[in-house]
């Protein structure tokens, strides 16, 4: 299959998702054409069947906005038709979805039936889509879409409750490409961060409100009382100030290392002995995941989605959002006992692998086929 996949390019679960699927597609024999604003950042150097076409907002000074969903329709349409594309897979309702309406319609006019398979994500709907400016249009756009998915089950719920849709929404869950067994720890890249007898907690994120900074840094503080530790945060955001100025106040800048953004996490969970999500909202929760795919165990949140990714008293703990002195109880509960953090550690590996790309990859081509049999009656 020749398939466009339109997503967001930078450090975002939608994006990862969506440049390692396409990735995987490719590795089966897909034709993958990227279609975003600049270059994907998991995307990585050049490979088979991967193609990668940059969408530019010329900045005319008359534009206050710059009209990026217009110049991605347009290019949509070049793309479709030029590379003969099959179909249309956009990860993240707003604007690609409508954007993907728009070259559908005019490719039609072209006589060039071209369906789409819209992803949503989590604050597409969640967050984004609880602004009642943008729900005529997203509620439009899924019911347009020919087939629709959502990365959990809850997130699928949420979509129900806030859009006016009937629509079928497939749940199809995020996935893990590659599923190491536990290696042993690299020790000199664990010192380079801590000592042999101190713990590393980590976290992965944007630093948005959303994923609670605050707390994340109150729970390894509580930690921190007690066992001696190290937290590593990974990523850049808005909050990371934030974090900043509470490791200040809490006197403990020398147990805070802030690595900044990471093209690949992978390095930073392999040494990481707990994962902290103590996110208000997440439709899936990638980043604990990622952590659970190289044994790390993950003390979050019961919202959104996490319940269906992190087994409370298996792969980790959840606690209700805010709670974080149940977290640091969590948390301090593994810490205290290496028979019992061992033993985390194996089953949150084992979690991982029912999210392996095997299992995931089969779903979307299904979806693939039936769109396109549908096309062709
Ligand atoms: O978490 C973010 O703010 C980024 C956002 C995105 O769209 O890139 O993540 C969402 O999509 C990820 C991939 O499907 C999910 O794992 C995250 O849970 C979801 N984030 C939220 O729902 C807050």
């Amino acid at each position: 299959m020749k398939i466009g996949i339109v997503l967001y390019p930078t450090y975002g679960g939608s994006g990862v998702v969506a440049t390692e699927l396409g990735k995987a597609l490719a590795d089966k024999g897909h034709e993958i054409h990227f279609v975003t604003y600049s270059q994907p950042v998991r995307l990585g150097s050049f490979r088979k069947n991967i193609f990668y076409h940059e969408v530019s907002v010329s900045d005319y000074p008359l534009f206050e906005f710059q009209p990026y969903e217009t110049v991605l329709a347009s290019k949509l349409v070049d793309v479709v038709k030029y590379e003969k594309l099959d179909l249309l897979h956009v990860h993240y309702a707003i604007p690609h979805a409508s954007a993907a309406y728009m070259a559908k319609q005019i490719l039609k006019t072209q006589g060039i039936e071209i369906p789409f398979i819209t992803t949503l994500h989590g604050t597409d709907i969640t967050l984004v889509g609880k602004d009642q400016s943008f729900e005529p249009v997203i509620t439009f756009c899924i019911n347009q879409s020919d087939g629709v998915t959502a990365v959990s089950d809850s997130l699928r719920k949420d979509t129900y409750n806030h859009f006016g849709t009937e629509r079928e929404i497939h749940v199809i869950p995020n996935f893990i490409d590659s599923l190491p067994e536990i290696k042993p720890i690299d020790m000199e890249v664990r010192r380079m961060y801590a000592k042999d007898e101190e713990k590393i907690i980590t976290h992965t994120s944007n630093f948005r409100k959303v994923k609670r900074i605050e707390d994340v840094v109150s729970i390894f503080h509580k930690i921190n009382l007690e066992v001696p530790s190290k937290l590593l945060l990974a990523g850049d955001g808005p909050d990371r100030s934030l974090a900043e100025r509470m490791a200040r106040e809490l006197d403990i800048c020398d147990k805070v290392v802030f690595i900044g953004k990471v093209r690949d996490t992978s390095n930073v969970l392999e040494i990481s002995d707990l994962f902290l999500l103590p996110s208000e909202t997440e439709s899936f929760g990638l980043a604990a995941l990622e952590a659970m795919a190289v044994g790390v165990p993950v003390i979050s949140t019961n919202t959104g989605g996490i319940p269906e990714v992190n087994i409370h008293g298996y792969s980790g703990y959840l606690s209700y959002v805010g709670d974080t002195e149940d977290m640091a109880k969590n948390a301090l509960i593994l810490l205290k006992d290496e028979e019992k953090l061992s033993v985390f550690k194996k089953n949150a590996l084992e979690r991982a692998k029912d999210f392996s790309i095997d299992k995931v990859l089969p779903m979307y081509e299904e979806l693939y086929e039936s769109v396109l049999v549908k096309k062709v009656v």
